[in-house]
C-alpha cells in the first residue's frame, strides 16, 4: 500500500528553527547532507526553490546557472532521487520587496519575469516539466499601493511568458491568503485557477494546494483539493497542518486535526491523486523547540500519518457510507468516521 504514493519535501523542510523574535536553535545542514537523508526518510523526490538547486544565481549568467544546476542533477541521481519541481524565490531579492510580477517598477518586474526564465532552466536540467509559483509579495500591505486590476493582469502575463518560454513546463500556482503581505491577490484555488483558464495555455496551468494556506483562507483543503480536482487541476499537493488563524505554521500533517488530514487524504485516494506521476509533496517544519539531531521527525511522522490515514481510508465500509448518506443520517455517519479514526 506504502509503494503506491511517492513523497517529497524541500530542504527548507529541514531548516534552522530560525524565528523574527531570537537566535536560529539548530545549526544549519549543508544542501548536500540533506539530500543523504531523503531516502532513510522514506522519500524518494526533491522540491526546490531555483536557488536551493544554484546558489547565487542573480550573479550567474545562464550558461553557468545551467551547469550548476546539472552538477545537482548528479547528485540526485547519485541518491536515486527525482527532482519534483522548482519554483523561483522571488520574495527575498531587494527588487521584489513591493512584489516581482506584480512591482509598479517595471524593472523589478523585468527581474521576476527574467529569473522566472532561468528557473525553468534549472527545472530543464533537473529533468522536472513542474515550476510551481508561490505567489509570495504580489499583494499589498495597503490597499491603495497597487491597482488590483492591473496586479492580475500582471500576473497572466507573468504566467504567458513562462508558458511561452518552454512549451513543455506545466506551471503549479500555490496560492496563499497573506503572509508576507497582508492580501494576496492569490489566496485561493479558485483565484489561482481563474487565472489558469485565463492564461494563453490553460492545460498546462494547475495548483499546488498547502493545507495550511487553504485554512490560513477560512476554507477546508480538501474542499480546495475536490475544486482542483473537478477541474483537473492539482497538478500536486503541500501537505501540513495549521492551528487556527496565525502565521503560516507548517505543523505536521494532520497533528492538529486528524479528521481534516483524513478528508484530506480520503479525497486524494478516491481520485487517484498520484497515478499520473504526481508526487505527494510535504510542506512542514520542525518546531523551533525541537532539538538539533531530531529535527528530520516532522517529515517521517507526517509521510506515517498520511499512510496509517490512508490505512482508515480503505478500510471504512463504503456500502455502510452510502446507506447512511441514502438515509441522511448524519449523526450516524459522524460517529462512524470519528469511531474509526479513535481505532
Ligand atoms: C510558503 C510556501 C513555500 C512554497 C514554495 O508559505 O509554502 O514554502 O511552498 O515556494
Ligand atoms: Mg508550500
Amino acid at each position: 500500500m506504502a509503494g503506491e504514493y511517492r513523497f517529497t519535501f524541500g530542504p527548507w523542510n529541514i531548516h534552522e528553527g530560525a524565528d523574527p523574535f531570537g537566535p536560529t536553535v539548530r545549526d544549519s545542514i549543508a544542501f548536500a547532507d540533506k539530500l543523504r537523508q531523503f531516502k532513510s526518510l522514506g522519500f524518494d523526490g526533491v522540491q526546490f526553490h531555483d536557488d536551493d538547486a544554484v546558489p547565487g544565481m542573480n550573479d550567474l549568467g545562464p550558461a553557468e546557472i545551467k551547469a550548476q544546476a546539472s552538477e545537482v542533477k548528479s547528485m540526485l541521481d547519485g541518491e536515486g532521487l527525482a527532482a519534483e519541481f522548482v519554483a523561483p524565490r522571488l520574495w527575498e531579492d531587494p527588487r521584489t520587496i513591493d512584489g516581482g510580477y506584480t512591482s509598479n517598477d517595471a524593472s523589478c518586474r523585468e527581474f521576476a519575469r527574467d529569473r522566472s526564465r532561468r528557473t525553468i532552466d534549472i527545472a530543464n536540467a533537473l529533468e522536472t516539466k513542474l515550476i510551481v509559483l508561490w505567489l509570495a509579495r504580489e499583494g499589498t500591505y495597503i490597499r491603495e499601493a497597487k491597482d488590483s486590476k492591473v496586479a492580475v493582469d500582471r500576473l497572466v502575463e507573468a504566467i504567458n511568458d513562462m508558458l511561452a518560454y518552454d512549451p513543455e513546463i506545466k506551471i503549479a500556482i500555490e496560492p496563499k491568503p497573506n503572509e508576507p503581505m497582508d492580501q494576496a491577490y492569490i489566496p485561493t484555488t479558485g483565484h489561482a485557477i481563474a487565472l489558469a483558464y485565463r492564461s494563453d495555455d490553460p492545460a498546462r496551468v494547475g495548483v499546488n494546494i498547502e493545507s495550511a494556506h487553504a485554512i490560513l483562507a477560512g476554507l477546508d483543503p480538501s474542499d480546495e483539493m475536490g475544486f482542483a480536482l473537478s477541474c483537473d487541476k492539482l497538478y500536486t499537493v503541500h501537505l501540513n497542518d495549521q492551528n487556527g488563524l496565525k502565521f503560516d505554521e507548517d505543523k505536521s500533517f494532520g497533528s492538529v486535526d486528524l479528521r481534516r488530514a483524513f478528508n484530506q487524504v480520503r479525497i486524494l485516494d478516491k481520485y487517484d491523486f498520484g497515478k499520473r506521476g504526481e508526487f505527494v509533496g510535504l510542506d512542514v517544519k520542525a518546531m523551533r523547540t525541537q532539538k538539533k539531531g531530531d529535527a528530520t521527525k516532522h517529515l517521517s511522522n507526517s509521510r506515517e500519518i498520511f499512510l496509517r490515514l490512508l490505512e482508515v481510508v480503505r478500510s471504512l465500509d463504503v456500502a455502510k457510507v452510502e446507506e447512511l448518506i441514502g438515509a441522511r443520517d448524519y449523526e450516524e455517519l459522524d460517529l462512524m468516521i470519528v469511531s474509526a479514526l479513535m481505532g
